[in-house]
């Protein structure tokens, strides 16, 4: 798919201009939302890396003609200086409640590892605004496949989502399921 790089941005001000729905990839440091991104566009568009904490500003991509991705910093990354913490939350809260052209979140996360009290966080600060929340469980070429299955299942009961897709970055399983999904669930619906 076309993906391009539009720009990095930390206040609205900076936000791309022009009216197209833009989708958020949030979720903890490290689960591989910028990989994903990289996944999509089959090449190398966003930076990633093995540290937690790579991503530090929103960085909005065009996906095709229709919509955006913004690849936002990850939280629960404790390594972060208190000072960081703040500015990450203002950073990311601001775009998340206040971009009226977001049209839903993908929440990503390491297939292996647990919903816990940031997801949950996440998700009840979120509610207000009424948007589409995927849950996306990376990785999964890092399990076996009865694995994989039963991970969902748990995950699927825990996070008490409906939409959930399976993908692995590194191996571009899943990710082009996962932006026709997007696509005809969020971006088509709204576009004429
Ligand atoms: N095995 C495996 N590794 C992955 C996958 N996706 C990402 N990774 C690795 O996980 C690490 C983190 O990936 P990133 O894409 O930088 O993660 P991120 O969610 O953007 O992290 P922040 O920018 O810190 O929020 C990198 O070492 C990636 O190579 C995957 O599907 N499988
Ligand atoms: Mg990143």
């Amino acid at each position: 798919m076309k993906m391009q790089f539009i720009k990095s941005a930390t206040k609205p001000s900076e936000y791309p201009e022009g009216f197209k729905y833009e989708v958020a990839l949030v979720g903890r440091s490290n689960s591989g939302k910028s990989s994903l991104i990289n996944a999509l566009a089959q090449q190398r568009v966003a930076k990633v890396s093995s540290m937690p904490g790579k991503t530090t500003l929103l960085n909005f991509f065009d996906a095709g003609d229709y919509y955006r991705l913004v690849d936002m910093p990850g939280y629960g990354f404790a390594q972060r200086s208190h000072g960081d913490q703040k500015g990450w939350r203002n950073v990311v809260e601001t775009y998340l409640a206040t971009r009226e052209l977001l049209a839903g979140l993908v929440l990503v996360m390491d297939i292996r590892r647990d919903w816990s009290e940031d997801e949950r966080d996440l998700l009840s600060w979120i509610a207000p605004r009424g948007l589409p929340v995927a849950l996306v469980l990376n990785k999964g070429d890092k399990l076996s496949k009865s694995q994989v299955t039963k991970r969902r299942t748990l995950l699927k009961e825990e996070s008490g989502l409906d939409m959930i897709w399976m993908t692995s970055a590194l191996k571009r399983s899943g990710v082009e399921e996962l932006e026709e999904s997007i696509f005809d669930l969020w971006i088509k619906p709204r576009i004429r």
